[in-house]
C-alpha cells in the first residue's frame, strides 16, 4: 500500500487503535471542532481525530496528526526516543522524489470558476481570530532563479474564494525565494499540498539549506522516493498520493493583513501585512480528507519543535559528545529545551547549557543527567528543585533576540521596538560527588515488573 494518510490511519488502527478516534456527531468549523480538541488536551488526550460530519461540508477534517511524539514515532516505525535521531538521518540520506504520470491527487481536476476555495471546511480555531484558517498546507515553491524546489508550512487566511495569505517568516526559504520574484517582477509558482503521509509534515520542517527540496527527506522518512505528478497549472511537481492540492500563484506585489491569530506561544498574533495567494487550480482524490493543524497546541508545537530538535541535537553532538538526547517539550512553547548528557567532569552542565542556548533560540536550557526522563516535565522539573542552587547552578543572558511575539520583550534603548529577550541556562545536574545520595524507591527490578492485574481489582 502506498504510504500516504489513509495508510498512516490504518498503521493507527492497527497498533495504537486508541489514539484513533472518530467523532460522528456534526460539529461546526467555527469554534466548535477546535473546541474538542482543546477539551481533549485539557484532559491531556492526544488520539488523532477524524471528524466525520462537518457543518456546510462533505469533507471530513483529520486533526491531532502530529500530537505527540507516539504518533511521530508510529508513521516512522520507530520510538518517540529515536524520532529525532531519524529525522536526521533522513535528512542526511536523502531520497529524490520520483516523476510518475498519474495519480489519485488527479481523480478530481477543477479550474476557473469551480477551483474556489469554500469548497473546503477551512477552521476558526481561536474565539479572535481574524476568520478561517488554512494551517496544514505544504506550500511548495520553485525557485525563479535557481530553478530550485522548496516546501514548508505558512498559514493562509480566507480572503476571498480565490485568494489568502501566505504568511512567510522572514528569513525562511520561501520568503527568500518570492524576495526574488519581486526582484524580476513576477509571481511565483506554487501548490498548496493538504494531507499525506505525516512524513510530509515532518519533512516541512527541516532546516537545511535552500535548495535542499523537502520532498527529499521526505522520502529519506520513508525510506522510499515520494511519487510526484506535474501540477496542472504552474510549473511545481506535486505529490502523487496527496489528498487535495490548490495551485496557484504568490503574487509579488501585494500584501494583505494577517492576523489576529492564536499562534504557538498560545497567545494571539496581532494582524501584520503577508504575500498574498490566488488560485489557479484545485485537484483532489475522490472523497478527500481534509487536514487541519490546531495551532494553540501540541499538534503545531511538536512537529515545529521536530525541526529544531533536528539541528540542535547533531550541533550538539558535535560541541559536547556526552549528549544523549534532547527534548522541546511542548510546556515550552517551542522556547525551552531538556538536554540529557552522561556527565563524565564537573562543570559540564553549565557548558552543556551555553552550547544550547547558542545552538538555537531557546529562552530557557536545562541540562539533566541521564537518569532523568526529559520527556516528563514532572521529573525535570523534581531534577531542578532537588539538584540546583539558584544562586550557582542558574545563570542568566540578557539583551539577546528570542523572537519577535515574545509578550514581554523589553527594547534595547527608550522608545526602540520590545525585541530583547533575558535567556536562562539551569545545570540541574548531580556534582560528581561519590556521597551523593541514592534515589530512594523499592527494588527497581520488582515494581517496574509488577503486573497490576494480580493485585487490583
Ligand atoms: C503548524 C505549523 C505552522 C507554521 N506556520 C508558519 C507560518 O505561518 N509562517 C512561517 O514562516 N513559518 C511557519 N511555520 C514554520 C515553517 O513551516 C518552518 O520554519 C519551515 O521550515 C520553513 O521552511 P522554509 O525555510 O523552507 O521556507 C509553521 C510550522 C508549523 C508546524
Ligand atoms: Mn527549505
Amino acid at each position: 500500500m502506498k504510504k500516504d494518510l489513509r495508510e498512516f490511519l490504518d498503521v493507527v488502527q492497527k497498533k495504537a487503535p486508541e489514539l484513533l478516534v472518530r467523532v460522528g456527531r456534526e460539529v461546526d468549523p467555527k469554534w466548535e471542532l477546535s473546541a474538542v480538541q482543546k477539551r481533549l488536551q485539557a484532559d491531556d488526550e492526544l488520539p488523532v481525530l477524524v471528524f466525520d460530519r462537518v457543518s456546510g461540508h462533505t469533507m471530513p477534517v483529520v486533526t491531532n496528526l502530529f500530537a505527540s511524539k507516539a504518533l511521530l514515532a508510529l508513521a516512522l516505525g520507530t520510538t518517540p526516543e529515536s524520532v529525532v535521531e531519524r529525522f536526521g538521518d533522513a535528512q542526511k540520506n536523502r531520497i529524490a522524489p520520483k516523476e510518475v504520470s498519474s495519480g489519485a491527487v488527479k481523480d478530481v481536476v477543477l479550474t476557473g470558476e469551480q477551483a474556489e476555495l469554500t469548497r473546503f471546511p477551512l477552521v476558526t480555531h481561536c474565539e479572535k481570530d481574524a476568520g478561517p484558517y488554512l494551517t496544514s498546507g505544504v506550500t511548495i515553491v520553485r525557485d525563479p532563479e535557481s530553478g530550485a524546489l522548496n516546501a514548508g508550512i505558512y498559514r493562509h487566511r480566507l480572503l476571498s474564494p480565490k485568494t489568502m495569505t501566505v504568511n512567510m517568516a522572514p528569513l525562511c526559504h520561501a520568503s527568500e525565494i518570492a524576495k526574488k520574484g519581486e526582484a524580476k517582477g513576477v509571481p511565483v509558482d506554487a501548490a498548496i499540498v493538504i494531507g499525506h503521509h505525516p512524513a510530509m509534515g515532518m519533512a516541512s520542517q527541516q532546516r537545511g539549506a535552500l535548495g535542499e527540496f523537502e520532498l527529499e527527506t521526505m522520502g529519506g522518512l520513508l525510506g522510499e522516493p515520494v511519487d510526484v505528478v506535474p501540477a496542472e497549472t504552474v510549473d511545481v511537481p506535486v505529490p502523487a498520493d496527496a489528498e487535495i492540492v490548490i495551485e496557484g500563484r504568490i503574487l509579488t506585489d501585494k500584501w494583505e493583513d494577517d492576523g489576529p491569530f492564536g499562534d504557538y506561544w498560545l497567545y494571539y498574533a496581532p494582524a501584520k501585512p503577508a504575500r498574498v495567494f490566488e488560485v489557479t487550480a484545485i485537484t483532489h482524490r475522490r472523497d478527500p480528507l481534509f487536514h487541519d493543524i490546531f495551532p494553540v497546541g501540541p499538534e503545531h508545537l511538536v512537529l515545529f519543535s521536530l525541526g529544531m530538535e533536528g539541528v540542535v541535537f547533531s550541533q550538539l553532538k558535535q560541541l559536547v559528545p556526552q549528549v544523549v538526547a534532547i527534548n522541546v517539550p511542548v510546556s515550552g512553547a517551542g522556547n525551552l529545551v531538556y538536554v540529557q548528557i552522561r556527565k563524565d567532569i564537573e562543570g559540564l552542565g553549565v557548558n552543556t547549557a551555553l552550547a544550547a542556548l547558542g545552538a538555537y533560540r531557546f529562552k530557557c536550557a536545562v541540562v539533566v543527567d541521564e537518569d532523568v526522563d526529559i520527556y516528563d516535565d514532572k521529573n525535570v522539573l523534581w531534577a531542578v528543585m532537588t539538584r540546583t542552587q539558584a544562586d550557582r547552578s542558574f545563570f542568566t543572558a540578557p539583551g539577546s533576540y528570542i523572537s519577535r511575539v515574545d509578550p514581554t520583550g523589553y527594547p534595547a534603548y527608550p522608545g526602540g521596538p520590545p525585541l530583547l529577550s533575558t535567556r536562562l541556562g539551569i545545570d540541574a545536574t548531580k556534582p560528581l560527588d561519590p556521597h551523593f545520595p541514592e534515589v530512594a524507591e523499592p527494588p527497581r527490578g520488582l515494581w517496574k515488573g509488577l503486573d497490576l492485574k494480580d493485585y487490583l481489582p
